[in-house]
């Protein structure tokens, strides 16, 4: 049957109505029911051998748009609603996004799916179904406050499993309820994310805010993801949810196998797990566990596992290495311990350097440890990233295996961070240079003759310009703000980090200001926005969040600074809002620590959306300025060697650095000037100047002079339209290599073998 007749038969058999008189909220509904219903007949993708890519987090952003773009329909069904006067893109409002992430491990997680769909091979996301997500931020009095956001509508994308898998805590049971989304991808085949959830969770038992009891386990185990853990109760339930997820994960995965007739004893031959960062670990020693039960020999049960699990490290930062006390685990699941007991005898007798124990002398279990000893890859996510693991961080463990070690980069899947973001964009590379690259990424290269062509030139500033239009609108639909589609786009969205240094950002940002005030006046207008959201408990990043919002009143009530520079902070940062954001910038601010940031993904993002990088050599920045060339990227501050051996030595001090340099000193001073007192909270500011004139733990001052300085070049640079529009185009063309496609191969290849 036609899609049209399809799309007027549902409204009418749905809501009664012809298509034209349906609102937007009943058209996504119809178009929920059909998609839901193709998807069902599509092809599953199987073979005798599978994935389980299994994640804490799954931030798989809104799902229509790129469903339809992936069902090959997402072009006749928007001419459809436009001939019977509708827009897709108001019916996509409809959509609630699913918060079931936090930020690029969540988000990287997603885009897997949707490459390892593309891709056909079999593999499928396992995680929670978080009722509330992560939180809804929202600002009140210039401070985050934090609600929760409830995203399961009746209708979702959700399918019941009609599974129940039993896991055992210590003192009770609780039955782990199997639900699914459909994952289409680009040839129309699919594979499932599938996520475990609790029926006897209760809502009702949050209040003010997102406090809730965190010691009621069955009520509370999936409402929320990473629930504060600045206490102790958190920390447990923490545990519970990651026992939760990998009990009930290894019990489906024994199921399939034994569904398909295999023995056990080849379960290597049939399974790979890939673990998403230490937060999943404990599935190591819960199959082990489980096989054992099944009567499998012990040594026998971790030589399978340790071929069947494989590791991905997503930071640096040990306060993120998860580390849990074994008091806990005994509280949670006392069933592992004698497993991890014996992975740590065996570990210690692969190596008696006790910095590579899994259990060291405080009864502490080094999650991290028990990955590395016992799985059969440990990969970082870009090159500078692995180096750094293998020869600083874990070193240790890399002098013990090098073989188990391997970098991937990681990639963005340009279904959704292209084609359904910026259609516009997408069209002008196709009247270009075909839709090969559309398959194949790395074809984005045979844009380069167009950089020095100055009709291309016009059209991707046209696009550029009708992109900063759309954001400008939706910004005022959103948030009630009005931004001058005219001015530079320079943005920095991320979670918030001290190591991302949104705090240098606004330093330079007080920089600017001050310098219009004294006279000043920039060439063109600037826009500098943020989007971020800061983890409940982590103080100090709400303070920068305080600090940006009180500065942006300051300079918005400036009758003459409000002329020439603007700071907008998003509210709520979340996919939907960078699938707007990205399009429309001009600068992306990737301006990271250097040897912290383990990739970033976001800057791929907006590489491939024509912005330029204003960026540290971190993360896979490096691989960025590798493709584009000086010429194209503008790069500052201290490289991460340099970095590296300050924390060794102990010799950075932001109080010398304000000694020595007057000007970085009266912009910290700032902070805790009369005029940001004035409109904020002297609690906070002074705790944020305090915080930064005694440790700057992320060394902002040590690169500040060096950013504002290249900020100047990039502002200075977008004055020659011309060269600007190169820049933006060498951009789009090096992008390819950041296609998630490349990264899922690169996994199947030397990992997966699927
Ligand atoms: C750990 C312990 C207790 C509570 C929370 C956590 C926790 C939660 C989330 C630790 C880490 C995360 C998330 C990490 C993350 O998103 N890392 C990012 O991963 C991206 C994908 O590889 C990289 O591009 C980013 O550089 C990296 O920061």
């Amino acid at each position: 049957m036609d899609l049209c007749k399809k799309m007027q038969d549902s409204a009418m058999s749905q809501f009664h109505k012809e298509l034209a008189a349906c609102s937007n909220e009943e058209l996504y509904c119809m178009l929920l029911d059909l998609t839901k219903e193709l998807m069902k007949d599509a092809p599953e993708i199987t073979g005798d051998r599978k994935l389980y890519y299994i994640s804490a987090e799954f931030l798989i952003g809104k799902l229509l748009s790129n469903n339809l773009i992936n069902l090959g329909i997402y072009k006749d069904v928007k001419e459809i609603l436009a001939a019977n006067g509708h827009s897709l893109a108001d019916v996509e409002e409809a959509e609630p996004e699913p918060s079931l992430g936090n930020g690029g491990l969540g988000r990287l997680a997603a885009c897997f799916l949707d490459s390892i769909a593309t891709l056909e091979l079999p593999g499928n996301g396992v995680g929670i179904n978080y009722h509330l997500g992560l939180f809804h931020q929202q600002f009140k009095d210039h401070k985050q406050n934090e609600q929760p956001d409830p995203w399961m509508t009746n209708e979702s994308w959700l399918n019941d499993k009609e599974k129940y898998y039993t896991v055992h805590f210590k003192d009770f049971d609780v039955q782990a309820h199997l639900y699914s989304i459909d994952v289409i991808g680009y040839t129309h085949k699919k594979n499932e994310l599938l996520l475990f959830d609790l029926d006897t969770a209760d809502e009702g038992i949050v209040e003010n805010g997102i406090d809730f009891d965190k010691t009621q386990i069955e009520k509370n185990l999936p409402l929320f993801l990473y629930p504060d853990d600045s206490d102790e109760n958190g920390r447990k339930l923490r545990v519970y949810q990651q026992y939760f997820l990998v009990s009930a994960a290894a019990q489906m995965i024994l199921e399939d196998v034994k569904a398909n007739g295999w023995p056990l004893s080849e379960l290597s031959d049939h399974v790979v797990i890939q673990i998403n960062d230490t937060h999943p670990s404990m599935v190591i020693p819960e199959l082990i566990r489980l096989l054992v039960e099944e009567g499998m020999d012990i040594k026998e049960a971790i030589g399978q596992v340790e071929k069947v699990c494989a590791y991905t490290n997503h930071t640096i930062l040990a306060e993120a290495l998860e580390k849990w006390p074994e008091s806990y685990l005994l509280q949670v699941a006392p069933q592992l311990m004698p497993i991890i007991e014996e992975l740590d005898r065996m570990a210690k007798e692969r190596d008696s350097n006790p910095k590579t124990a899994i259990i060291d002398d405080s009864r502490t279990v080094h999650m991290a440890h028990m990955d590395i000893h016992f799985s059969k890859s440990t990969n970082g996510v870009a090159a500078i990233h692995t180096d750094i693991l293998k020869h600083t961080e874990l070193n240790d463990f890399y002098k013990l295996y090098p073989e188990k070690f391997n970098n991937k980069t990681n990639g963005i899947t340009f279904r959704r961070w292209l084609e359904a973001c910026n259609p516009q964009l997408t069209d002008w590379i196709i009247s270009k240079i075909g839709d090969g690259f559309l398959k194949d990424a790395e074809e984005l290269n045979l844009l380069m003759p167009y950089a020095q062509d100055a009709k291309a030139q016009q059209e991707v500033l046209a696009i550029k310009a009708e992109k900063k239009k759309e954001l400008a609108e939706f910004l005022k639909k959103r948030q009630g703000v009005e931004i001058d589609p005219d001015s530079i786009f320079d943005i920095q969205v991320k979670r918030l980090h001290e190591y991302k240094r949104q705090q240098m950002n606004l330093l330079s940002v007080i920089n600017m200001y001050q310098e219009i005030k004294n006279g000043y006046v920039p060439p063109k207008k600037i826009t500098v926005i943020f989007g971020a959201k800061a983890a409940p408990a982590y103080i100090i990043a709400k303070d920068i969040i305080h600090a940006i919002l009180v500065l942006s009143d300051i300079i918005a009530n400036d009758p003459v600074v409000s002329k020439y520079l603007q700071l907008v902070m998003v509210e709520n940062y979340d996919v939907t809002c960078a699938e707007k954001l990205i399009p429309a910038a001009d600068i992306s601010e990737q301006i990271s620590l250097a040897s912290k940031e383990a990739s970033g993904t976001g800057n791929m993002k907006f590489m491939l959306n024509g912005a330029v990088t204003l960026g540290t050599d971190d993360g896979a920045n490096v691989e960025i300025h590798e493709l584009v060339g000086d010429d194209n990227i503008f790069i500052f501050g201290t490289d991460s060697d340099t970095v590296i051996d300050h924390y060794a030595k102990a010799d950075y001090s932001s109080a010398k650095i304000m000694e020595e340099d007057s000007k970085v000193a009266d912009l910290v001073n700032f902070l805790v000037s009369e005029e940001m007192i004035a409109l904020g909270d002297e609690e906070n500011l002074r705790r944020l100047h305090h915080d930064i004139t005694t440790k700057d733990w992320f060394m902002a001052l040590l690169d500040l002079e060096s950013y504002m300085n290249e900020r100047k070049k990039v502002y200075a640079a977008y004055e020659d339209s011309s060269k600007w529009a190169s820049m933006m185009i060498v951009n789009i063309a090096k992008a390819g290599f950041f296609s998630s496609d490349r990264t899922i191969a690169q996994y199947n290849n030397d990992i997966w073998n699927l």
